[in-house]
């Protein structure tokens, strides 16, 4: 098959290309490994900026976000018992909602065939060819078939540990990593939250995040040596340690329900700066990682999507190239001021190995310094609402 542009993954940054580029007329298919149960199956990102809302807004595909989501003006930071409120709608005029990225992407999904866009699921074995050259393809097989489109552009949506990154000849590749020493354990339950806001604590027995999906459904999660893995938790065991570190913190106190999901993610910053090589284009996870911590990562999919579509669609309606042209410094701007803001707040927030009674004074008086700055919660309060495209 022939197609304008060929997008390889069906997560957020796939899904929003392709309907932004359905919406204006440009063809593209998506080609995705797992089945769309998988893909909604994976339990994620649960804040989203006003530029991923955006998007949604722009497709008209945003009432059930608007229906359910939760509005939130402010979050909170914890250093030993007490809460340091971040208004970021005084501080900003702007806010974040709550909707996890699971409804985001099934929204997505649910509204792809009445808009035509294809979607192939299953699909294994995606290879991407000849991007150096001015007829790119891609091939991957289905059914036990091989199958291939032929396309303008590829635009490589897939993630961490898809294909697309490994098209780029090492010559052309720059990229930049830090591993943190810890993952996060997150549990997922039909409770109600411990807060009516999103608590991000440093605590002694390490940091723990609590945060939620709705009134009745709650996420939580804590800071687990990197050796630990899901099987070494038991769900008491671990409502016991989110209720030593919240019961003290919350206006509610932690409440206990059967897990509908528990992961252990490991955190990490990474940047691939070829974002472009020749009709590749990278967005989301494929071209940047950031540790959980600013809830950027969904977002900063977002506006790479932003970018893209707008590049691409100027490009087949005029002929312009300019934006394709940008697009890998347009994005890599933003991404680098999202990865400074996740580790900044993964380094405050978190208990390293490494540190001693000095670090852990250092982490307390810069809590503290925040608590009495308007300036500095002015700071973490602009990006963690995002910073302007
Ligand atoms: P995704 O990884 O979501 O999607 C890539 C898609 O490509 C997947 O569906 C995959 O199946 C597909 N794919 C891969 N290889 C392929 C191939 N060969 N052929 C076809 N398709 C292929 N962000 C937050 O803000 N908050 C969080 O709490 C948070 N938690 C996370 C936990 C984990 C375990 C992970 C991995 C990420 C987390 N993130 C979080 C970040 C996450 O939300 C990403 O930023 C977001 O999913 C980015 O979306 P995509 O770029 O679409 O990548
Ligand atoms: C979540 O609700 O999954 C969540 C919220 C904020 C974060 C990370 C994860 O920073």
């Amino acid at each position: 098959m022939r197609t304008q542009v060929a997008i390889i993954g069906a997560g957020p940054s796939g899904l929003l290309l392709g309907h932004l580029l359905r919406q204006a007329g440009v063809d593209c298919v998506v080609v995705e490994r797992r089945s769309a149960d998988h893909v909604l199956g994976r339990i994620r990102a649960g804040v989203l900026e006003t530029v991923t809302t955006g998007l949604m807004t722009e497709l008209g595909i945003d009432a059930r976000m608007k229906a359910e989501g939760l509005i939130e003006e402010g979050f909170n930071l914890a250093s030993g018992d007490h809460l340091i409120r971040i208004d970021i709608t005084a501080l900003t005029g702007r806010h974040v909602t709550v909707y996890g990225q699971t409804e985001l992407t099934r929204d997505l999904m649910d509204a792809a065939p009445e808009r035509g866009l294809e979607i192939v699921y299953e699909a294994e074995g995606a290879a991407l060819h000849d991007v150096e050259g001015d007829a790119p393809y891609v091939t991957y097989v289905k059914d036990g078939e091989t199958r291939r489109i032929d396309c303008a552009f590829i635009a490589g949506c897939d993630g961490f540990h898809g294909p697309s990154r490994k098209a780029i000849p090492g010559r052309a590749v720059r990229e930049y990593e830090r591993e943190y020493p810890f993952g996060w354990l997150g549990i997922l339950a039909d409770v109600p939250p411990c807060h009516p806001e999103l608590i991000y604590a440093n605590t002694t027995r390490g940091f723990a995040l609590a945060s939620m999906r709705s009134a009745t459904r709650s996420r939580y999660y804590i800071q687990v040596p990197l050796t630990d893995r899901v099987e070494d938790w038991s769900e008491d065991r671990l409502w016991n340690e989110l209720a030593a570190r919240f019961d003290a913190l919350s206006a509610h106190g932690v409440t206990r329900g059967p897990a509908l999901e528990m992961s252990i993610a490991p955190l990490r910053s990474y940047v691939f700066e070829t974002m472009r090589h020749g009709r590749l284009f990278l967005a989301g996870d494929s071209a940047h990682i950031v540790p959980p911590t600013g809830a950027k990562g969904l977002n900063l999919a977002a506006s790479d999507v932003a970018y893209l579509s707008e590049a691409l669609i100027a490009f087949f309606k005029a002929g312009d190239e300019a934006g394709l042209a940008g697009y890998q410094s347009k994005a890599l701007a933003r991404i680098w001021k999202a990865e400074r803001f996740s580790w900044y707040l993964t380094k405050l927030m978190h208990r390293f190995p490494e540190d001693g009674a000095f670090e852990h004074r250092m982490q307390a008086a810069e809590l503290d310094y925040v608590a009495s700055s308007r300036a500095m919660q002015a700071a973490i309060a602009e990006n963690y609402v995002g910073l302007p495209l």
